[in-house]
């Protein structure tokens, strides 16, 4: 894959290798999209399935306009410039999650949830589909990235048969980061791995040490391995210790764009490059599964049409350890 001269990537602020068996490109499956036995071969096979393109690119582009207006009237961006550019004002660094940029923005909805991601989702599954009601929404600043994980230990509540959609939401080249799949961990069945992606990250020792702080929402999780460290979710902070461990490359698209989609399974490993740009990069991310299949509860309204729970008290259970 051409990497930008001198430039190297890097995951938690540690430089990954870029030599070819360390690290190398998404296979595009834009030649299967219609093909729903193909497509699901080919996720079974490589965990993860990107489609350059196959979303509508103006109705992305209305999507990022109506979040950067927002991102700009809140001073995140610099003043002056072009929000499309999504320039970030000097010293914002923190920006991270913010779910409020999916509150009433109608041609985000259409991009998520109707239309060619629809079509798509319903080749894959063969069945009626439904998604999660809470839509993850990344307004990531210079300088951050995401730690590499399996979404399974934030989302198992449900069917394993989940898929989370990562889009990007502005042309995100190899400098400002992006997804990347741990080749074939997908497959990974075994050891360290195997135990993570059984955890569940809102359960908690309820004759623990941290088990009132949970309660009281003063601290998230704790880890799993016993030793009631606070915990992020994440399989572990050091993308090139996992690649030792368990083989394979890290993946990535040397420039995703506006309309690409990238799918991948509740236990494949991914992480994303950190930002190493001036710019905000915007992408969300989405969950689509058999209609008929259990959900977590804590991704969807509830009975009377409330909020999902997400991570909040509501979800936090206890076990006796
Ligand atoms: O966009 C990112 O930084 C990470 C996205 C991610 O981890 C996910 O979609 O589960």
């Amino acid at each position: 894959m051409e990497i930008p001269h001198e430039f190297i990537p890097s995951v938690g602020k540690k430089p990954i290798p870029t030599g070819e068996d360390h690290f190398g490109a998404l296979r595009r499956s834009a030649d299967i999209l219609t093909d729903g036995d193909a497509l699901r071969n080919r996720l079974a096979d490589d965990g993860y399935l990107y489609f350059p393109g196959a979303l509508d690119r103006d109705q992305v582009t209305s999507a990022r306009r109506v979040c950067m207006e927002r991102l700009m009237a809140q001073g995140a961006l610099e003043a002056g410039s072009d929000p499309m550019d999504a320039i970030a004002a000097h010293g914002t660094k923190k920006y991270y999650f913010m779910e409020s940029l999916a509150e009433e923005n109608d041609p985000l909805m259409r991009v998520l949830y109707e239309g060619a991601m629809m079509r798509l989702m319903a080749q894959l599954f063969d069945t009626d589909v439904r998604h999660f009601d809470y839509t993850w929404m990344r307004a990531v600043g210079p300088g951050n990235g995401t730690s590499p994980h399996c979404d399974a230990v934030y989302m198992n509540r449900g069917t394993e048969q989940l898929i989370t959609a990562w889009t990007p939401l502005g042309d995100i080249p190899l400098v400002q980061g992006g997804l990347v799949v741990l080749e074939n961990s997908h497959r990974e069945k075994t050891g360290k791995l195997e135990q993570y992606l059984h955890q569940d990250v809102d359960t908690f020792c309820e004759n623990g040490p941290n088990a009132q702080k949970i309660r009281d929402g003063k601290m998230a999780w704790e880890h799993y391995d016993g030793s009631f460290r606070e915990w992020s979710g994440a399989f572990s902070d050091d993308a090139n210790e996992i690649r030792a461990l368990l083989g394979g490359r890290w993946l990535t698209s040397p420039e995703y764009r506006m309309g690409d989609v990238l799918l991948f399974t509740i236990a494949t490993l991914h992480a994303s490059l950190d930002n190493n740009s001036d710019r905000i990069r915007l992408s969300s991310d989405t969950r689509y599964q058999p209609a008929h299949l259990p959900a977590d509860e804590r991704w969807v309204l509830g009975a009377n049409g409330e909020r999902p729970i997400a991570h909040g008290a509501a979800g936090k259970r206890g076990k006796i350890c």
